[in-house]
């Protein structure tokens, strides 16, 4: 190959969200997290790159002290001045124009990953349809993103506060594909097993790089969600899990918690009532999704080493 070439082969990237620092844990667990992120990506031979909007500006890759801000959204006070808003990728727009400052959502980071042209995200677990949602209508917009950008989302399944079968369903219905790595059955986020068939597994990442090259021949347009199992040794009793959540979502109807604000309160009240082994869960994954979307995006740039981010 040239050596012009050469100089345009970009780094294997993969983007990482940041709602999952300001909202989805406690601090300094979400600094470190990011840092750990960071290295385990970087050993695997890609770059990692934190979204985020600060005071109005896109971020693909922060600073510390623009972490820092992030880390801190859900301290006492932080919302006296220049608060940190969870933003979905509908809400980028405004917060540029108003200056705000926000952490990206799965669905925001996708908006930002797919105009970067970095093809592999790796998060902990997406948004999809709540329990109640056939009388709140309270489904996430993670959904529609990845109907809508070609960004492969490397998640440890949909979180089990969720309607784990009827988010399925929608993603069939949003022509999302959805491919379990190293497993037949799509993954409850604590747990390995949500207790929904997959039809599509594939258990290596060579292969795992093809059906996504082969999925953007065709859909040039549509994401595709991963579903990499928590790690057996870290994973939670599906028993204890169902627990917690049915206690943490009455928590969330008497204190008349909705919206934007629920699921960080879900994750917050399951943190509380499973003594922080929900989040030691939750670092696990995210580290597990981190090193396969970094394999992920090596694989992809040998497929094709001129079109990778
Ligand atoms: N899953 C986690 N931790 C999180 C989230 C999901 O384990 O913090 C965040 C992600 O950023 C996801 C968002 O995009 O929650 C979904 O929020 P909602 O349900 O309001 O759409
Ligand atoms: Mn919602």
């Amino acid at each position: 190959m040239p050596v012009t070439r050469l100089k345009e082969r970009r780094r294997p990237t993969v983007a990482l969200e940041s709602t999952i620092y300001a909202f989805g844990l406690p601090y300094p667990q979400n600094v470190e997290l990011c840092w750990k992120l960071a290295r385990t990506i970087a050993a695997a031979g890609a770059e990692a790159k934190t979204f985020a909007v600060i005071d109005g500006a896109l971020k693909v890759g922060l600073t510390d002290e623009e972490l820092a801000r992030i880390a801190h959204a859900r301290e006492p006070g932080a919302d006296k001045d220049g608060a940190v808003l969870k933003l979905n990728a509908s809400d980028l727009g405004p917060a540029m124009a108003l200056g705000l400052t926000g952490a990206t959502t799965v669905s925001a980071t996708m908006a930002l990953a797919a105009g970067a042209k970095v093809r592999v995200f790796a998060t902990g677990g997406v948004g999809g349809v709540h329990r109640d949602a056939h009388v709140t209508f309270d489904e996430s917009q993670d959904l529609t993103a990845l109907s809508r950008y070609p960004v492969a989302v490397v998640s440890a399944g949909a979180k089990a506060i969720l309607d784990l079968g009827a988010t399925l369903e929608r993603l069939e219905t949003l022509g999302v594909p959805v491919v379990g790595f190293g497993t037949n059955c799509f993954p409850g986020f604590y747990t390995r097993d949500g207790g929904h068939p997959l039809a599509l597994s594939v258990h290596d990442v060579p292969t795992l790089a093809r059906v996504l090259r082969a999925h953007w021949r065709m859909h040039p347009n549509v994401g595709v969600l991963i579903a990499n199992p928590i790690p057996a040794e870290h994973a939670l009793d599906p028993a204890l899990v169902e627990r917690v959540i049915v206690r943490a979502l009455d928590d969330a109807r008497a204190q008349g918690v909705r919206g934007k604000a629920l699921t960080p309160f879900l994750l917050q009240r399951l943190d509380e009532l499973t003594d922080g082994r929900s989040v030691e869960a939750n670092v696990a994954l995210a580290e597990n999704n981190a090193r396969l979307g970094a394999e992920l995006a090596v694989a992809l740039a040998e497929l094709d080493p001129e079109a990778t981010a």
